[in-house]
């Protein structure tokens, strides 16, 4: 038997390229999509895409986006792939709210084409699909901690697409006997994470602050719960659910929760500075002990119109049935990033004022 062929959207992401390497290692030939940008976005994935030329290259990059159907008709036709991953999302909460329709756009209509591309081309026995549902799908807490059997309640325009795109998976699966999962996965992190959301933002200014590039980091509700992990545990439960002897939904998490009070203290506590909260609501800040310096503002404009106050995993199924669990935890996950992000802004110098 030759190499498995997988096909994976969003592959210059956070996941993506946890995703690849996990594919690269275990022998498989990764077609990856990337988008088309005035400037370089494969920065994630450049040490693993060393030489395109190379003859024994396993992995290959295609220009494509979830938005155009007859492109991802093509690469699946071309590429004959035996898994998909369907990673690429405009995956950003809060800036769904400002582009709503693109973000149902790439991330509901973006999954039934893929899907469809499946079945136009008669591959629904051949190739297995996995589709990148998220925790958000609960929203508004109807229930804690949360099981695949939780009733959804999506409180974003990017809960709302994904909670189509999650549907739809279903509806294929149930349709078209097609071996479609959906990982329904919790928030995770590490050192590959998008800099605007909450926990990179946090290790970003750490940094940034303790190497003397930044003064004060400005954030939104620091009494937001979240059950955080590391990309590279969930990347591993995505492959473990895409070779389950039958498509099924998962819920992947730590089964742990923390305020963003509670990383942003941690994160700080790691470059040794303590912080002592004053204050309440918008008037709240974060000044550090040793100096009496504010280091933590907020600012209204990350406020979301609506908000996920909490969200808290029970991973029993993906434990039982595909013997996964985490494996890095809260404590080591923030360590990890800060340590990363140390580096990272001391090579940067004084840039770090554009990751607001
Ligand atoms: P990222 O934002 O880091 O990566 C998203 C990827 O999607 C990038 O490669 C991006 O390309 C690509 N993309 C965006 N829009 C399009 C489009 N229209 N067509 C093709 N590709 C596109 O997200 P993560 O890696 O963190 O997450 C991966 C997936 O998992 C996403 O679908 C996300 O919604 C979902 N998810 C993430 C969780 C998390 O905590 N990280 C939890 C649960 C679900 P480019 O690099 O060019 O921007
Ligand atoms: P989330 O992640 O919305 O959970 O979506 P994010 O890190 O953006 O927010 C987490 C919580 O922190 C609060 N918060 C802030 N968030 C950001 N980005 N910036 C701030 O300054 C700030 N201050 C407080 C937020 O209000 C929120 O409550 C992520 C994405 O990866 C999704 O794609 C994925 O589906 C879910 O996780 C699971």
């Amino acid at each position: 038997m030759g190499n498995k062929v997988a096909l994976v959207t969003g592959i210059t992401g956070q996941d993506g390229a946890y995703l690849a390497r996990l594919l690269l290692d275990k022998g498989y030939v990764v077609h990856g999509v990337k988008r088309r940008s005035s400037s370089f976005n494969t920065g994630r994935i450049d040490d693993i895409y060393t030489d395109p030329f190379a003859k024994d290259q396993k992995l290959h990059l295609h220009y494509g986006d979830l938005t155009d159907a007859t492109n991802l008709i093509r690469l699946v036709q071309q590429t004959e792939p035996d898994e998909i991953y369907n990673l690429g999302a405009q995956s950003h909460v809060q800036v769904s709210f400002e582009t709503p329709e693109y973000t149902a756009n790439s991330d509901a209509m973006g999954a039934l084409r893929i899907l469809e591309a499946i079945r136009i081309l008669g591959m629904e026995q051949k190739t297995r699909f996995y589709q990148a549902s998220t925790s958000e799908l609960y929203g508004k807490v109807q229930e804690i901690p949360q099981t695949e059997k939780t009733p959804f309640y999506p409180r974003s325009p990017y809960a709302a697409a994904k909670l189509y795109a999650y549907w739809i998976t279903v509806n294929y699966r149930e349709s078209y006997d097609m071996h479609a999962s959906n990982g329904i996965l919790f928030n995770h992190e590490s050192p590959l994470r998008g800099e605007t959301f909450v926990t990179r933002k946090i290790t970003r200014a750490v940094a940034a602050i303790k190497l003397k590039l930044q003064d004060c980091l400005y954030l939104g509700n620091l009494d937001a719960q979240r059950d955080w992990g590391h990309a590279r545990d969930y990347v591993e439960g995505m492959w473990r659910i895409v070779q389950h002897e039958t498509p099924d939904d998962f819920v992947l998490g730590t089964g742990e929760m923390h305020t963003v009070r509670e990383f942003v203290e941690k994160a700080f506590g790691h470059v040794g500075i303590t912080i002592e909260w004053r204050g309440k609501g918008v008037d709240e800040t974060g000044i550090c002990a040793e100096s009496g310096r504010t280091l933590v503002r907020i600012n209204e404009r990350y406020f979301r119109p609506a908000e996920v106050e909490l969200l808290l995993s029970d991973p029993t199924k993906a434990r039982e049935k595909l013997g996964w669990t985490h494996t890095t935890s809260f404590e080591v996950l923030v360590q990890e990033m800060v340590a990363a992000d140390l580096k990272v802004v001391a090579m940067e110098g004084d840039r770090n004022d554009r990751f607001e």
